[in-house]
């Protein structure tokens, strides 16, 4: 069974390499061998296309996507449906999410036949390291937002970088999704509760990088808009299940 892990970037030359490699190193060549690393990069400016170039020379990379379109949620979403695996996981360069939980995420959907697993800092067992006051406070207020929206939904943590999916199953959902950016996490978990889909969270232990792509002001706001239209959409649709 082929798995592919994804990292979409957006000019991150500084830290790409050692990133890469400290992700090489962490497993053995066996289970390297059915993994495919793919770089998703939205139109980078700075040198990450050269460095990718050379991790895909070097073997460190299996693919590298280059789209000249922005927006995170269109480079997973692209690195999705151009995939050849059969699990396809992503998750963010910073390596915030500890490499431990990498293997359990995957096998929650090879062994324990879940369509979806993703990582969790806001549950009870999660050990959050470093993550600044202002951003634990704006994670868990959207994350209640999201309850009383969905009161169904269930899930602790909407947007942390780190998911595995069942590639047959999310590509369905994956039609659906209208968010190219940073609220396509939130759409795509609420989507695939929607239809029913078996989703798992493993709490990780996270360690936080204070480097940041995310404006806190114009995401929580592409945030809000993103729900409302979701849960309208929801409503007009008539779907009524798993609201
Ligand atoms: N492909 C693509 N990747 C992006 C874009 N913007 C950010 N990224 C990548 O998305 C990942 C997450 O970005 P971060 O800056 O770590 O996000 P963060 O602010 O730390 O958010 P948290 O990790 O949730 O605290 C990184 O691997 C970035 O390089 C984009 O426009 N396109
Ligand atoms: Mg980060």
């Amino acid at each position: 069974m082929k798995t592919e892990v994804i990292f979409p970037v957006y000019n991150e030359a500084d830290t790409l390499s050692n990133q890469i490699k400290k992700f090489n190193d962490y497993f053995d060549i066996n289970y390297r061998k059915n993994l495919i690393i793919t770089i998703a990069d939205n139109g980078s400016t700075d040198l990450t296309p050269k460095i990718c170039e050379n991790l895909l020379k070097n073997k460190l990379i299996d693919n590298y996507l280059f789209i000249s379109e922005k927006g995170r949620g269109r480079a997973i979403k692209q690195s999705i449906v151009s995939s050849k695996a059969d699990i396809v996981s992503y998750m963010d360069i910073d390596l915030s999410t500890d490499l431990s939980h990498f293997k359990p995420l995957v096998d929650s959907i090879a062994s324990e036949r879940n369509d979806i697993s993703i990582g969790s800092r806001l549950s009870k067992k999660s050990k959050v390291i470093g993550r600044k006051k202002i951003r634990e406070f704006t994670s868990r207020a959207y994350n209640l937002l999201i309850k009383f929206y969905f009161p169904k939904s269930k899930i602790d943590d909407m947007q942390c970088g780190f998911k595995a999916f069942s590639r047959e199953k999310i590509l369905k959902i994956l039609n659906l999704v209208e968010n190219n950016r940073w609220f396509f996490d939130t759409e795509l978990i609420l989507l695939a509760r929607k239809y029913n889909l078996k989703i798992d969270q493993i709490p990780v232990k996270w360690t936080d990088d204070p480097n940041t792509s995310v404006n806190i002001i114009s995401t929580a706001i592409e945030d809000i808009v993103g729900l409302t239209k979701l849960r309208l959409k929801l409503f007009k649709k008539n779907y009524t299940e798993n609201d």
